[in-house]
């Protein structure tokens, strides 16, 4: 794979990408609404508005994989989640379609399935429970990534991405964290492995607090760096002093699931 478009590349976990792929692939392309600041001689960017299907098409023209980070990355009202995680998820494949685009790696969220609680132990084909607006439109790209492949023979991955960061923050973190060298080893699985057809995979580093079965990782050859474990003492005071979130602490979302939270958790089974 020579070229590989990054959408969203101005944000955090584009940022990390940039740095971990350059290299890897000859041709870097990038696109977000406005370019990063620290914008490289040996980088191509391409201004792209996602809610534009032309935009989009002229975005993903010569390139072979695609890296989708772009849209709205935390809850967002519908308005916000419909125009950019959506439309703009929509556009992204059919504009990859149209233009011929070998592979797609598209960033999902650990928000598809939020709601498990915190002691069950899941597997990708536990069926998904998002925790948000923003969960939903995860689980919309993953299903849009099924199409694609099935139909139109694309070759896409799903990674169900936790937290993307230098070291895990609190406790939440320690089970489902990622170290951004253990994300690009998947994004490269994505856009590498033979075997891949459309793959749905957790995007978590050695942690043995997690609470994902990763086999459908370990078998494509993913193994983690990473162990939030080493970080522990610091996650679990940062934890100690933080206010106590009686909903969020049960579920795998955290904060997400609490937000606007009107049910009764007990029967969240
Ligand atoms: C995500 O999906 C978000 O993009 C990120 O900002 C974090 O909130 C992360 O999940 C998380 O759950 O920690």
């Amino acid at each position: 794979m020579k070229t590989v478009l990054i959408t969203g590349a101005a944000g955090n976990v584009g940022g990390w990408l940039r740095r971990l792929l350059a290299g890897v692939y000859p041709r870097l392309v990038l696109s977000d609404r406005r370019p990063p600041a620290d914008l490289r001689p040996e980088e191509e960017f391409r201004a792209t508005d996602l809610a534009d299907l032309d935009s989009v098409i002229r975005t993903v023209a010569g390139v072979e994989g695609i890296v989708h980070l772009g849209g709205h990355s935390v809850e967002g009202s519908w308005e916000e989640i419909l125009q950019a995680n959506i439309l703009g998820c929509y556009h992204l494949f059919e504009a990859a379609r149209r233009q011929g685009v070998e592979r797609i790696v598209f960033a999902s969220s650990n928000h598809a399935v939020g709601f498990y609680p915190r002691r069950r132990r899941i597997g990708v084909d536990h069926r998904v429970r998002p925790d948000s607006r923003y969960g939903v439109s995860k689980v919309f790209g993953e299903a849009l990534g099924s199409l694609y492949a099935d139909k139109y023979g694309l070759r896409v991955t799903s990674i169900r991405i936790g937290n993307v960061a230098e070291r895990p923050v609190d406790r939440r973190r320690l089970a489902i964290w990622i170290h951004p060298e253990d994300l690009a080893q998947l994004v490269r699985i994505g856009l590498e492995h033979p075997a891949v057809h459309n793959e749905i995979l957790f995007g978590a580093s050695a942690n043995e607090r997690s609470w994902w079965d990763d086999e459908a990782a370990r078998r494509l050859g993913y193994r983690p760096r990473h162990r939030a474990e080493d970080h522990a003492a610091e996650a679990l005071a940062a934890q100690a002093a933080m206010p106590p979130d009686p909903v969020g602490d049960r579920f795998e979302g955290g904060g997400f699931c609490s937000l606007e939270f009107s049910g009764d958790p007990d029967t969240i089974g």
